[in-house]
């Protein structure tokens, strides 16, 4: 079964049609975040036995028993589905409910909607209403950004995360693994960078088997993992396990003592960063890799008489950006030769067609006018600039990433296709394993539910609002401390 892609121009991958027809209301299909695309539901309820209840593959399926991926995910989903089930239950079941879907990928999601859609009674009877779903998401990326740099997070709180991914849908989890403050990836090949570079060479570092446990369980739930290893800037933490390859800064003629971005103009630079994303390329199986570009410094390269005499060798004047996109283009040619597609934040907007741009920067006017700017040039684009969920506000600020319309800028359909999809950006510069649950949940599930959902049905935020609350609910149930929306309770509250 092939992972969805994001291809130029393909429509979403899978179809999946979850067909209910069990002895079975926010019951009903509303009560499932985010809403699907069709579906018709009734009042006609089923209850549900936990003792006579079991997951099967049906006999048509092309997944069978040994599916690593499906049978781990019926056992995920049996207790999800029947959180208090300890002894007899006396109601008996009979019937079935089918869920078709074109690829186990599909299939996870359709277990996540199923599961969305029983719900217990006073007695703690579960049941489910008859209904019927054909569900397709809108865009193919839907992702959420964590930053392991400016704080450590722990594995275990990476792994609860991709869980609560799972429960909004959302498939891409992109790891910008290392930044300025520290290196905490644990490099086969350059084992200095997080020795010395990492907030403690031993605690907090991801080494090559918490990477691997990362993945695994990202792969169980249906999740790709996007690493980001983002130069030329935002790499402090990298010149302290590896000498020369930042650039000197200089005050007059004199080196100053201090480091600015990755120093593009010696060829050791392309060495070593040969060599760091072949490892990288074989550690994260995911076609993609994100090489960040984004908000280079000139400062310290216009001060480098070195740095100087390369731009005049090479003809750029005193244009940096020359230099930036020169650098890039170098390390967009390393991961291609890797046959890895790269993705790079927008600042470095040259290399038509071969990369995915990633729009982080502007306001809701400016984002238009970017995403309207690089469609135009052929390149395909991710949206996170209304996503930054970092940013905290008093009051209902999901409410801003819930009205977001990714698609609502001049140009063609041929443009619009070149949409991938989004990504809830969490940057680390206050948010450790303390705070980043409660910071992400709900409001991620409101840009979710824009990226999976039809846009028409999905337009009234008063709406959406007592279902994105009914699903908080059902995200502290499953022991995710998700922050509340407004006044009220959960039948559930946190324990
Ligand atoms: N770190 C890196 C950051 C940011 C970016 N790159 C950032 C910039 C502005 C805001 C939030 C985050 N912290 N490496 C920009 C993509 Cl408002």
């Amino acid at each position: 079964v092939a992972a969805a892609n994001f291809g130029r121009y393909t429509r979403p991958k899978f179809n999946l049609v979850l067909l209910i027809i069990l002895q079975l209301s926010l019951h009903t299909v509303e009560g499932v975040w985010p809403l699907p695309q069709s579906f018709t539901s009734s009042t006609e309820r089923y209850p549900l036995n936990p003792k006579a209840f079991y997951f099967g593959y049906g006999r048509q399926s092309a997944a069978q028993q040994d599916c690593s991926v499906l049978d781990a995910a019926f056992k995920r989903y049996f207790s999800l589905i029947f959180p208090d089930y300890t002894s007899d239950n006396l109601s008996v079941s009979a019937g079935q409910a089918s869920l078709n879907a074109e690829t186990v990928w599909g299939a996870l999601r359709g277990l996540e909607t199923f599961s969305q859609l029983v719900y217990q009674d006073d007695f703690g009877t579960y049941f489910v209403n008859k209904t019927e779903i054909d569900d397709f998401p809108r865009f193919q990326f839907r992702g959420i950004l964590l930053d392991t740099s400016r704080h450590y997070l722990p594995v275990q709180a990476i792994l609860k995360t991709l869980d609560a991914m799972a429960y909004s849908k959302f498939n891409v989890f992109h790891w910008h693994i290392v930044d300025d403050p520290s290196f905490p990836y644990q490099s086969r090949t350059f084992p200095d960078l997080s020795s010395t570079g990492a907030f403690h060479p031993m605690t907090h570092i991801y080494t090559q088997s918490d990477v691997r446990r990362v993945i695994s369980h990202a792969r169980l739930w249906g999740i790709r993992v996007l690493p980001e290893f983002d130069s030329p800037g935002h790499t402090q933490s990298w010149g302290k396990g590896q000498s020369d390859l930042l650039t000197p800064c200089y005050r007059g003629s004199t080196p100053s003592g201090t480091f600015g971005p990755v120093n593009p103009v010696l060829p050791s630079t392309y060495q070593f960063m040969a060599r760091l994303f072949k490892e990288v390329s074989s550690v994260f199986p995911d076609s993609y890799i994100h090489l960040g570009g984004d908000e280079v410094d000139f400062s310290c390269w216009k001060s480098n008489p070195d740095v100087r005499a390369f731009m005049q060798k090479m003809g750029f004047g005193g244009d940096f950006t020359k230099l930036e996109a020169f650098y890039m283009e170098k390390i967009v040619n390393i991961t291609s030769a890797l046959k890895k597609t790269s993705i790079v934040w927008q600042d470095v907007f040259d290399y038509h067609e071969r990369v995915m741009l990633h729009i982080w920067k502007g306001t809701p006017a400016s984002y238009k006018e970017e995403l309207s700017r690089m469609t135009k040039a052929g390149m395909r684009v991710l949206l996170a600039a209304p996503w930054y969920i970092n940013h905290i506000a008093y009051g209902q600020d999901w409410r801003n990433y819930y009205t977001v319309q990714p698609l609502n800028f001049s140009g063609t359909e041929e443009q619009k296709k070149l949409v991938i999809g989004g990504e809830v950006c969490m940057w680390g510069e206050y948010v450790d394993a303390t705070n980043l649950t409660p910071r992400l949940w709900p409001r991620a599930s409101a840009a979710a539910e824009r990226l999976w959902s039809d846009e028409k049905q999905t337009s009234s935020v008063d709406e959406a609002f007592p279902r994105l609350q009914d699903f908080r609910c059902k995200l502290v149930r499953r022991g995710i401390r998700a922050e509340p929306l407004h006044v009220g309770h959960c039948k559930h509250e946190y324990q």
